[in-house]
């Protein structure tokens, strides 16, 4: 099960979280390593984005993987993404609900870490279960500290059992071993919905069964001290120019010179 954090209309309307509900989604997120946003976005909005980002990237939705892309399974592919417009939305990388649970959970001196996306082509298959990145030490402690990575997953089409969803095993990220544990859950999300992860939490892509590329965005926040070697290997993290780099740095710190690692 992974719950829906139950914000309240007027939080929606005043684009503003209580401390208790806050707090609630704290307690939630430890425990399960995941959690649920409803009606974060308009769909409308999701679709200027899909609409923008398929035609942005048409030429790298080929059976041949371009060197523009990373492979992240069969015929699943991470794909960085320009800052600019409509990507440039304060929407996307600094919404203030959730920009308010990702400092509560990783502390107001949080990153902006990557910007990017994962797209599955029509017959991608399951793709492997996994961490998003190597635990820190590799021993107990790893399971005992704090989140220090979130990944915010925005889906550009809706997911479900015929796009294929992300399948997740809560509470696998406080699991040394994450193979042990068997109680997955494949969530359905309609466009406007979205998911923050602990980079700890295992978890695998599942077949895209339709005929459509199923796009889904990602924004990484992690501590100032966490660098992520693993998932850019030759992609930049943050693709930004310098009215991007301007309004972000109003609302949240970045490194601007985000190395691939
Ligand atoms: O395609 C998906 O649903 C998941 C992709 C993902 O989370 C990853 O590659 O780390």
């Amino acid at each position: 099960m992974i719950q829906k954090l139950p914000l309240t209309k007027a939080e929606y309307r005043e684009q503003g979280i209580h401390s208790d509900t806050l707090e609630l989604a704290a307690k939630l997120f430890r425990c399960e390593g995941c959690l649920y946003l409803e009606n974060i976005y308009s769909p409308d909005f999701i679709e200027i984005l899909h609409k923008a980002y398929c035609k942005r990237h048409q030429h790298c939705f080929q059976d041949k993987p371009s060197n523009q892309v990373y492979l992240v399974g069969e015929k699943r592919y991470k794909i960085a993404i320009e800052l600019s417009s409509p990507f440039d939305s304060s929407l996307l990388c600094t919404h203030p609900l959730i920009l308010a649970v990702i400092k509560h959970l990783l502390g107001d001196d949080v990153i902006l870490a990557s910007f990017s996306s994962v797209t599955s082509l029509p017959s991608a298959p399951d793709q492997h279960r996994h961490r998003d990145h190597p635990m820190l030490f590799g021993a107990a402690i790893d399971v005992i500290i704090p989140c220090y990575a979130i990944k915010l997953i925005i889906p550009l089409v809706k997911l479900d059992n015929e796009t294929g969803t992300t399948r997740m095993w809560p509470g696998t990220h406080l699991n040394l071993d994450n193979t042990k544990h068997q109680d997955s859950i494949d969530l359905q999300v309609p466009t406007g919905d979205c998911i923050l992860m602990d980079y700890r939490l295992s978890h695998q892509g599942l077949a895209n069964q339709s005929k459509q590329v199923r796009p889904i965005l990602y924004v990484s926040y992690t501590r100032p001290w966490f660098q992520d070697f693993k998932n850019f290997k030759q992609l930049e993290k943050l693709k930004l120019n310098k009215k991007t780099t301007r309004s972000l740095r109003n609302s949240i710190s970045f490194f601007a010179k985000c190395k691939k690692t």
